[in-house]
């Protein structure tokens, strides 16, 4: 079920999850209308509040919402749509696009494709389909001036199988519209591998490896597992034991080598595979295309190896043989309520509404978004989900691309599961996992939503309300300030895009925030299972947080494109740091102990990688040494840790070898290149040592000072999961953050804006006078809906999962044609 398929656990337990969700139903119920009234317009553009006050500042707002006292309940909040100034650059290819291209494909007789539906490992099938990123000179020439849209291309990745030596392919088909004109050729230029776009396809046989493989070794010691576990995996639909192994394979000497290890299966409706393993692991040469050519290698049990399958069983079935118990299924690794309920924990929790409806508008066809001076762009990818593109703030580009890159999540541990695992998740995808969102919980009820969709087997599959928009008043004021004589204080209401992606055992919620100081925030946070590892001589690696259980180490690193243009593209990055410093001042008689600012620029990517500076020390601001404010100082944004943030901890890692070089530093600063799109590439795991990017390739030593910039930021957590972590990870502490603020960019603090702010004055004995700057009015006597509770309720059983659109053969008429939702296949 994954896209790439795989052997690995991150497609296994994906498809477990993807089932799970189908046994529960909620995959089945009919198509409903969205949560959000998207297509609600004021009655010809009319509408109290939003056309007097809020018109003139929205440019191009083709009609208010409904703000009327109709709206009565605050879950039907009205979204304000607007037109984007120019259609999405970053817009996905629309299903007719897709379906045009997947027949070209199949009719290039040169590609000999077979539908994925009747592939087999020695056939080539598609697995990507996807609208190519422009360049960004093509893009920007677009945006600001009066150039063309970028001439589309669709990406392609082929699965080229009908060979030995079976391959992916990255192509370029293109100029779309098809026509005669169209071509492909292979895409090469943005990866540093040079081999025609290409990379091995180590999983091709993937299901000859558990049909010839796996099962049939799992099977050869039946007597033991039924003996250890009362359980067996053998392929058959009885199975009570499931088998997979490391990810990425090992790649050492040109053999590639193979760790599985068994897992118990889950009694209930749980997705908790993953929190059961049982200890007992082989490995296997699975070099080459010919499942003659394997061989076995031998058993691991309690941290003995045996060589053959005789010796495991001889020393098995002999006197003292030490036997290990299982991890077994339970509702210790189950989710949903246990235990007291606190009494007042019974009445309904405080929730929030936007009462006047949204104050952002949203182009829901272009993907486009404005709040108070901010406006951005939203792409969406198979690759790494949901990216921001064009910010601005007050009409001047802050940033080119705000997007994820990859995420890496680096295990270790006594066993060679754990030692071997380092999932790089854009394998598996984001965009496909980004399932929809649940009201109320990821996000506020009156939040707005916006569908996202992605390729997979001629079919483009949608996920209704997979993003979603809102905007929240934080729990504390952004601005204060008391005397004897008045208090005056600002609001600190922001706005925040977010999605959720399931890459199997995990949930991480992607958040960009935008506030009213002109600051921009990404944050991530993990929850969901986590991969734990039998308890059995991993106690340098993990605590025992059950009978036989060790929450796996690991270190969560998600590597982050920041493309920053401040005031245009020539840019430099300056350090200012605080530093102790000694000094006899001409009004001190003896030195003095003090400390004072260091500035300096990074010169060159020579020294483009770095840490956070310990003590915090150390801004790293991004500049404009052509734009300085006019006190002489540069105008530039400074990036900072909003959470804690983390950079792999392993050095060389034997997991990884050249194919995650980007998770070594907090932040890596390069010259911003066509050329050096992205940090990494979903097949990296699949060529270790060539991976198709190579990160460390882009430090060339290339100027930096007055160049277009990109900053590689890196986010993470060093996870030792703890009691605490089962049944899942909780995003209270599993959190990290990056945060972009103005530094000498503006004037004055931009907060000050808002009307959302009061100033009282007091004095003895005598009334208050509040000044409320306009907002009373507008907030309080223009408020459309009254908070209920209901409606949210009542939407959960809409909640619906997926749509797909038949790419191949296409009828646009009947678009489901021989379809399934996810899960049904
Ligand atoms: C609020 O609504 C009242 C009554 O409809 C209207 O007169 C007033 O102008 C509105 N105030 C604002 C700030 O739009
Ligand atoms: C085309 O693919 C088929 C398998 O689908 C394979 O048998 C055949 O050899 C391939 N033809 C060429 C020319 O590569
Ligand atoms: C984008 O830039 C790359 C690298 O310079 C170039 O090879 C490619 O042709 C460009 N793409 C388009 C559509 O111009
Ligand atoms: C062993 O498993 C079988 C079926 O999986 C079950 O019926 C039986 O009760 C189990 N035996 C024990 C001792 O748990
Ligand atoms: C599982 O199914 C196989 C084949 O149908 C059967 O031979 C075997 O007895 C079953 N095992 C259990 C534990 O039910
Ligand atoms: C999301 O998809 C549903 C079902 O196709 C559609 O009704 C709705 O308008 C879409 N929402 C947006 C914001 O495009
Ligand atoms: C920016 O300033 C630097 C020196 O401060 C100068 O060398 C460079 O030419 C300037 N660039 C532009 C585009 O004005
Ligand atoms: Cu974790």
């Amino acid at each position: 079920m994954g896209l790439l398929d795989s052997v690995s656990p991150r497609a296994i337990a994906t498809s477990a999850l993807l089932l799970g969700s189908l046994a529960q139903g909620v995959f089945a119920r009919p198509s409903p209308e969205p949560k959000s009234d998207w297509v609600r317009k004021g009655p010809g553009g009319s509408g109290g509040y939003f056309k007097k006050k809020v018109h003139d500042q929205i440019r191009r707002a083709v009609g208010g919402a409904k703000r009327t006292a109709e709206l009565e309940s605050c879950a039907e909040t009205t979204t304000t749509t607007i037109t984007a100034p120019k259609p999405n650059p970053w817009a996905p290819l629309s299903n007719e696009e897709t379906a045009s291209v997947v027949e070209w494909l199949f009719s290039r007789g040169d590609l000999n494709l077979t539908t994925t539906e009747d592939a087999t490992a020695w056939d080539n099938s598609i697995v990507l389909v996807e609208s190519m990123w422009p360049n960004k000179t093509d893009a920007v020439n677009y945006l600001d001036a009066n150039a063309a849209a970028p001439t589309k291309y669709a990406h392609v990745i082929l699965n080229n199988r009908a060979t030995v030596d079976a391959h992916y392919a990255d192509i370029l088909v293109g100029p779309l519209p098809i026509d005669s004109a169209t071509t492909w050729s292979p895409l090469e230029f943005p990866y540093t591998k040079k081999s025609g776009g290409t990379v091995r396809n180590l999983d091709a046989d993937q299901s000859a490896l558990y049909s010839e493989w796996i099962y049939p070794i799992s099977a050869s010691i039946a007597d033991i597992t039924l003996d250890l576990w009362n359980a067996t995996g053998m392929g058959l639909d009885n199975d009570t034991l499931s088998i997979w192994g490391i990810d990425p394979l090992w790649q050492d000497d040109g053999r590639v080598t193979m760790w599985s290890a068994f897992w118990n299966s889950p009694t209930g409706d749980f997705d908790d595979s993953t929190v059961l393993p049982l200890g007992l692991y082989f490995r296997s040469d699975v070099t080459g295309r010919d499942p003659s050519q394997w061989t076995f290698e031998g058993w691991l049990y309690n941290d003995i190896f045996y060589e053959t399958t005789e010796e495991f069983r001889a020393a098995y079935w002999s006197e003292g043989f030490v036997k290990n118990s299982p991890n077994v299924d339970g509702q210790w690794a189950q989710t949903g309520q246990v235990g007291k309920v606190e009494p007042l924990d019974l009445l309904p929790p405080p929730v929030q509404v936007a009462p006047a409806g949204s104050r952002y508008a949203v182009d829901p066809e272009q993907q486009y978004v404005e709040w108070m001076g901010f406006s951005f762009y939203v792409g969406f990818t198979r690759d790494a989900g949901m990216a921001l593109y064009d910010i601005r703030y007050q009409g001047e580009r802050i940033m080119y691309e705000l997007s994820l890159q990859e995420a890496l999540a680096h295990y270790a541990g006594n066993d060679p599961m754990q030692s071997g695992t380092a999932y790089l998740d854009t394998f598996y995808g984001f965009g496909p996992y980004a399932f929809e969102l649940v009201p109320g919980y990821d996000c506020p009820a009156h939040a707005t939503y916006l569908n996202s969709s992605f390729y997979v087997d001629e079919t483009c599959r949608t996920h209704i309300n997979s993003i979603c928009l809102f905007e929240f008043e934080a729990d504390h004021p952004i601005q204060r300030h008391s005397t004897s004589k008045y208090v005056s204080i600002t609001k600190n209401t922001y706005f925040v895009i977010r999605y959720v992606a399931t890459v199997g055992n995990y949930d991480y919620m992607f958040s960009y925030s935008f506030f009213l100081d002109g600051s921009i925030a990404v944050e991530v946070r993990a929850s969901g299972y986590i991969q734990s590892a039998y308890f059995a001589n991993n106690h340098d690696y993990g605590f025992q947080i059950h009978d036989s259980l060790s929450g796996s180490m690991h270190d969560h690193v998600l590597n982050f494109k920041a493309d920053f243009d401040i005031l245009g593209t020539s840019n430099s990055l300056e350090l200012v740091s605080l530093v102790p410093h000694t000094t006899t001042y001409s009004w001190s008689k003896t030195p003095r102990n003090t400390m004072k600012i260091d500035r300096k620029f990074i010169e060159s990517e020579d020294e483009g990688q770095f840490n956070w500076g310990a003590n915090s020390a150390t801004q790293v601001i991004i500049v404009n040494e052509n734009a300085t404010n006019k006190y002489g100082e540069y105008r530039g944004y400074r990036v900072l840790p909003y959470t804690g943030t983390a950079h792999l901890t392993v050095k060389g890692s034997s997991n990884l070898n050249n194919a995650a070089h980007w998770a070594e530093h907090d932040i890596v600063v390069t010259k911003r290149k066509d050329t050096e799109y992205r940090s990494t590439h979903p097949l990296n795991n699949q060529d270790t040592f060539e991976p198709p990017i190579d990160f460390s390739k882009f430090l060339d030593g290339e100027n930096l000072r007055d160049e277009d910039l990109v900053l590689w930021l890196n986010l993470g957590m060093h996870h030792i999961p703890h009691t605490g972590d089962l049944p899942n990870t909780v995003q209270t502490t599993a959190h990290s953050g990056v945060q972009f603020m103005p530094s000498n960019y503006f004037l004055e603090d931009q907060s000050r804006r808002t009307v959302n702010q009061v100033h009282i004055s007091y004095g003895e004995g005598e009334a208050a006078v509040v000044e409320r700057f306009g907002q009373f009015e507008a907030s309080s006597e223009n408020a459309t809906c009254k908070p209920n509770y209901e409606p949210v309720e009542e939407n959960l059983e809409a909640y619906v999962g997926d749509i797909v659109v038949r790419k191949f053969p296409f009828d646009p008429n009947n678009p489901f044609y021989q379809t399934d939702a996810i899960g049904k296949k």
